[in-house]
């Protein structure tokens, strides 16, 4: 099956990135209310805390939601362990290869769909039983790989036979039918749905979205194995100078400790590192979630069609 809202059962080809922080069971239903698949997004939450969610997003939609584990977390394997005991339909990953959890999730029949950074990753895990992979181009926010949306999703299509869904770069109708002309079944949006009312983060976060110009994101870290897309502020250009300057990885890391939180719950401009992917620059108002996610899809058809090519 290719067809990523018949396998997820859900309205629109989209899924909710697994942003870390900020997507609870609240705003996971939210998203999965409006046609999409809601995720609530572990990070380095405990089980504890991951299960309560999932309670909490249960009671809030009857439709299809998920879990996105970040495998770089120690909670990680308990985790992987509670989204079978609690009958979550969906799993999707990481910062890094969910290996040794597939055969466990593929025999309760959850469907997993893995972030790859790839073509080698991507048909790893097609032979492990993936449903579909998770494409993140570079100019997504957060983690980031070193390859493009536009390089990496064509040659991950051509690689596997499961659907690809395309992310990174992706805000508008433009965005959605580029990652489609390319090879992508569906999309991951996470910087456009941080720009929601709907979203539980400082509004501080969301005005810096808005207020945001193309060139406004920078990645930190690239050297230190954990490259991370953030908004340009006090704290990104201080980590930067700092690591010009050779300062150790311990060092950067305690500079960094907490800053993600920071941003989200105390909207700290100077000391939070706001996560976010390129398109900031082309988000210009704070939308409702549902209507965020109807702009995307639909006016496709009119818009196809005013496309010119030869
Ligand atoms: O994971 C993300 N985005 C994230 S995770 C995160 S929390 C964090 N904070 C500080 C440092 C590191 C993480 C914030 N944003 N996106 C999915 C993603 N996965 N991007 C890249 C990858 C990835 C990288 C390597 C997936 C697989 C992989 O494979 C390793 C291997 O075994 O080949």
């Amino acid at each position: 099956m290719t067809n990523i809202t018949a396998l997820l059962k859900i309205r629109y080809p989209l899924i909710q990135g697994g942003m870390a922080n900020v997507a609870d069971g609240t705003f996971a239903a939210v998203v999965s209310n409006a046609g999409g698949l809601g995720l609530i997004g572990s990070g380095a939450h405990d089980g504890t805390w991951v299960r309560q969610e999932i309670k909490t997003c249960r009671g809030l939609t009857d439709n299809p939601f998920g879990v996105n584990i970040m495998l770089m977390s120690p909670h990680a394997s308990e985790i992987a362990r509670i989204v079978i005991e609690e009958g979550v339909k969906v799993v999707t990953t990481g910062a890094g290869s969910p290996g040794i959890y597939m055969q466990a999730w593929k025999e309760v029949g959850i469907i997993v769909i893995p972030v790859v950074a790839s073509a080698a990753l991507a048909i790893r895990m097609e032979r492990m039983g993936a449903d579909a992979v998770i494409v993140e181009g570079t100019e997504a926010g957060g983690h980031v790989g070193e390859l493009t949306t536009m390089t990496i999703v064509p040659q991950v299509a051509d690689a596997i036979n499961i659907p690809v869904i395309a992310a990174g770069g992706i805000a508008d109708v433009r965005g959605v039918l580029a990652t489609f002309a390319l090879g992508a079944k569906g999309i991951q949006v996470g910087t456009l749905l941080l720009a929601t009312k709907e979203c539980p983060i400082h509004d501080h976060y969301k005005q810096k979205i808005i207020k945001a110009r193309d060139t406004d994101t920078v990645v930190t870290g690239r050297g230190s194995g954990a490259p991370v897309r953030v908004l340009k502020n006090r704290m990104s250009t201080e980590y930067l100078s700092m690591s010009m300057q050779g300062t150790t990885l311990e060092q950067l890391e305690k500079l960094t400790l907490g800053s993600h939180r920071k941003a989200v719950f105390e909207g700290d401009l100077d000391k939070g590192s706001f996560m976010a992917g390129q398109v900031a620059g082309m988000i210009k108002e704070i939308k409702t979630v549902e209507q965020a996610i109807k702009d995307l899809f639909d006016d496709i058809m009119t818009y196809k069609d005013r496309l010119e090519i030869l």
